[in-house]
């Protein structure tokens, strides 16, 4: 099992590299740095990580294909990856509807714009130059001044059983935003079919359960800590994957009230039940963390990135982390 460890950058781009350094002394393989326009811009924050760590993996997690030209991005993973000495690793997903309709960016055919993205990505990575004319994309003659000497690595976001199954097909990894073994059943089962159909095999894919992750030596105070984010991800999930965790739709709908009215309060006091929390964090004590990544292992996971609320503060979690879970691994 690897460790991977997710940054918004919602402050200064030096406090997520500083806790960037701290992951990297604790044994994580991989930083991912989400993208989201109104936060800080992830390149500038995956550059500072660059200069001020030295093994770390850095990755975008994830960008996405609409805000800028694939071309575009490239050259900024390509930038990204000279400055860490070969660490820049490229994470694109589908990006976010709400968000991108926002800032008047059409989210449309989403499976063809990710997948071009990724071939434009890799022909620049490999040659310098790309002609690429897709059914999104149309490149007709660009070339870079400078290109990695190796292959970056590529991963994609991905939770439908269609970007599952094309990612298994294209990329090195895939990171499924989701916490609970229950989900990696059918997840796994897309992979496997994306994989054969190209003719590659499932175990040539890092399959990373981009997971929301709440650790504390008290296991009540860890719990209490991931309601807030659980509850959100369970009124942001199809129903489908609530009935498959046994969560009423009655329970969806108070959570729905409590997020739309801002009561926190009520969230973190229990408002999101202990089924919700299970269903969508790994959430307790260290023991109980390492008994969940272990599920996840058997699940067909082999990296498992740390997201959002970590813990009681950052360096704390990634303390415990560091002493208590990854030595297990
Ligand atoms: N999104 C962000 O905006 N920023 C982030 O930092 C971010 C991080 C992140 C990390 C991990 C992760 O897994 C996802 C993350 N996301 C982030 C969300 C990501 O950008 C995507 O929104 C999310 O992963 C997309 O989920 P999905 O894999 O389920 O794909 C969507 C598009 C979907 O509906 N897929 C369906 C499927 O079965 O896979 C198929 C949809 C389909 O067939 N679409 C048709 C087509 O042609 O593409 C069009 C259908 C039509 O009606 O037009």
């Amino acid at each position: 099992m690897k460790f991977g460890i997710e940054f918004s950058p919602e402050k200064p781009t030096y406090e997520v590299a500083y806790y960037s350094r701290d992951a990297e002394d604790a044994g994580f393989h991989h930083v991912w740095i989400t993208d989201h326009y109104n936060n800080r811009n992830i390149y500038s924050t995956m550059t500072d990580i660059a200069y001020r760590t030295n093994r770390i993996l850095i990755g975008s997690a994830v960008t996405n294909p609409y805000v800028s030209s694939p071309v575009w991005t490239a050259s900024a993973i390509f930038t990204i990856d000279e400055i860490s000495g070969g660490r820049a690793v490229f994470g694109i997903g589908a990006g976010d509807k709400m968000t991108l309709n926002a800032i008047g960016i059409k989210w449309e055919r989403p499976l063809a714009a990710v997948k071009e993205a990724v071939e434009i990505f890799r022909e620049l990575n490999e040659t310098k130059k790309c002609k690429y004319n897709g059914t999104f994309f149309n490149v007709p003659n660009a070339r870079v001044k400078k290109n990695p000497s190796h292959r970056i690595p590529v991963y994609v976001g991905a939770q439908g059983p269609k970007m599952l199954q094309m990612s298994a097909a294209l990329a090195d990894g895939v990171l499924v935003n989701a916490s609970h073994p229950r989900d990696f059943d059918p997840a796994v089962k897309a992979l496997k079919e994306g994989a054969a159909q190209a003719g590659r095999t499932f175990s040539e894919l890092d399959v990373a359960a981009y997971t929301s992750f709440s650790i504390d030596e008290k296991q009540d105070k860890a719990i209490k800590k991931a309601r807030i984010v659980a509850g959100a991800i369970a009124v942001g999930s199809p129903d489908f994957v609530l009935e498959r965790h046994g969560i009423e739709p009655e329970t969806k709908e108070a959570i729905r009230e409590m997020v739309a009215s801002q009561d926190f309060k009520t969230m973190k006091e229990g408002g999101v039940p202990d089924h919700v929390v299970e269903a969508f964090s790994i959430a307790g004590t260290p023991e109980d963390c390492v008994e969940k990544i272990d599920a996840l292992g058997k699940a067909g996971v082999t990296q498992i990135v740390t997201g959002m609320p970590l813990g009681k503060s950052k360096t704390d979690a990634i303390k415990l982390i560091k002493k208590e879970v990854i030595p297990h691994f």
